[in-house]
């Protein structure tokens, strides 16, 4: 199965935009209760609310060899039904690449994964050769220091057009087995808009909401493509710490449910 077909039968099988990140962070987390345990039960609480969990590679390499095995053991616990992306962040030499796309997709078994594009195709291709599973381009992040090279002004194609602008082109090039999808901060709707408007069909993964301070409203209106689909809005801390007690799963759903609801209530507007 393609990766589009995959996601977007997860969009369907629970009515959900709503990617979870699965960011956990020890210092934030119930006192006596392992990684494992926590994400098993964050994703037994909201499986049925989600359309994707996304781990960022991150927080499970900071907890050592026992990071890792969770990292391993939590994409195991999510269901079938529902996509399983690695935010990694890959970005190195083509052989190395390699590499890094194997334990990715072969060892740890993503659906899909991010990818930093700073080194240019080759460094890109060895992921985009699982024809299926996903490879999330960063594009425009949602950082504030996101400015410092993504809008710089450059030349290329026959005109000026930013950095962020170039990737999303260069993106929609690389794209021959239709497996790219890019990643675009909630913290930039102009920017969101314009790609999404020059790029009507691509998957677009969206952090940036809840924490970081991203609008909902604007996120849905301008991410979402004409379906109301194609669309990864995540959403980690919120979720993950509604609640920092024992209740914490209890929490995580009620917050999942309350936001899985507010993203589809602007879906119907967007139609
Ligand atoms: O541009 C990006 N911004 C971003 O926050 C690209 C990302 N992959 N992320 C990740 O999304 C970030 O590293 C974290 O895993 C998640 C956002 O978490 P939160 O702000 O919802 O807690």
């Amino acid at each position: 199965m393609s990766f589009i077909a995959k996601l977007t039968n997860a969009i369907h099988h629970n009515n959900s935009l709503l990617c979870i990140g699965l960011d956990p962070d020890p210092d934030k987390m119930p006192a006596g209760v392992s990684v494992l345990d926590f994400n098993w039960a964050i994703i037994d609480a909201t499986a049925d609310l989600a359309c994707a969990y996304k781990l960022n590679f991150a927080f499970y390499e900071a907890l050592g060899e026992e990071g890792l095995s969770s990292l391993k053991r939590t994409r195991e616990h999510i269901p079938g039904n529902v996509v399983a992306i690695g935010d990694a962040k890959r970005g190195d030499i083509g052989n190395t690449a390699k590499a890094y796309a194997r334990a990715i997709f072969d060892y740890f078994g993503f659906d899909a994964t991010t990818v930093n594009p700073y080194l240019g195709f080759d460094s890109v291709e060895p992921f985009l050769q699982y024809q299926d599973r996903g490879v999330f381009i960063l594009c425009r992040t949602s950082n504030a220091g996101a400015i410092d090279f993504q809008s710089l002004s450059v030349e290329a194609d026959g005109g000026r057009r930013p950095l962020f602008e170039v990737v999303a082109r260069k993106a929609a090039q690389w794209n021959t087995n239709g497996n790219i999808g890019l990643v675009v901060g909630a913290t930039y709707p102009d920017e969101l808009k314009a790609i999404r408007e020059n790029y009507p069909d691509i998957p677009l993964l969206i952090p940036g909401i809840g924490a970081q301070g991203g609008d909902l409203a604007l996120t849905v209106r301008y991410g979402v493509d004409r379906r109301a689909e194609r669309t990864l809005i995540n959403s980690s801390r919120l979720i993950l710490y509604a609640s920092r007690e024992k209740d914490f799963a209890v929490a995580a759903r009620k917050a999942t449910s309350e936001l899985r609801d507010q993203i589809n209530t602007h879906r119907a507007s967007a139609l």
